[in-house]
Parts: C-alpha cells; sequence; structure tokens
C-alpha cells in the first residue's frame, strides 16, 4: 500500500472538499482518502499495482482542480 500526499488548489468549500473525495474513492486500489481544505493536501492511500498517482492527479484535475 502506498501513501501519498498531493497539494491541491482550488478547493474553497466543503462541497469541493466532497467532490475531490468521491473522485478519488471511486477510484480502483483507493483505500483512503483525506482532504485537508485549510492545507490544501488530498492525502491518498492506494494499491499502485492498481493505480498509479498520475491517474490519480488527472481524476482530480478532471474534477476542476489544480493538482500542483
Ligand atoms: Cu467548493
Amino acid at each position: 500500500m502506498m501513501r501519498k500526499v498531493l497539494q491541491v488548489e482550488g478547493m474553497t468549500c466543503q462541497h469541493c472538499v466532497q467532490t475531490v473525495n468521491e473522485t478519488v474513492a471511486k477510484m480502483a486500489g483507493v483505500q483512503k482518502v483525506d482532504v485537508n481544505l485549510e492545507q490544501k493536501e488530498v492525502t491518498i492511500e492506494f494499491d499502485e499495482s492498481q493505480t498509479k498517482l498520475e491517474e490519480v492527479s488527472a481524476q482530480i484535475v478532471e474534477a476542476g482542480f489544480e493538482v500542483c
């Protein structure tokens, strides 16, 4: 299991937090998602044999946010 922290820009409220959470949580191999709005951090625990970090980033971008 891999644990990574992404810096995500563009999240302004709890609705954004929920969107990012749901977007990432539904991906294959993702075990845990934690979104910290103040720190603009998204902590993800995932199985790297099922999902690549770049794919997670791409999904977050597709949802309308920016991954730094
Ligand atoms: Cu929002």
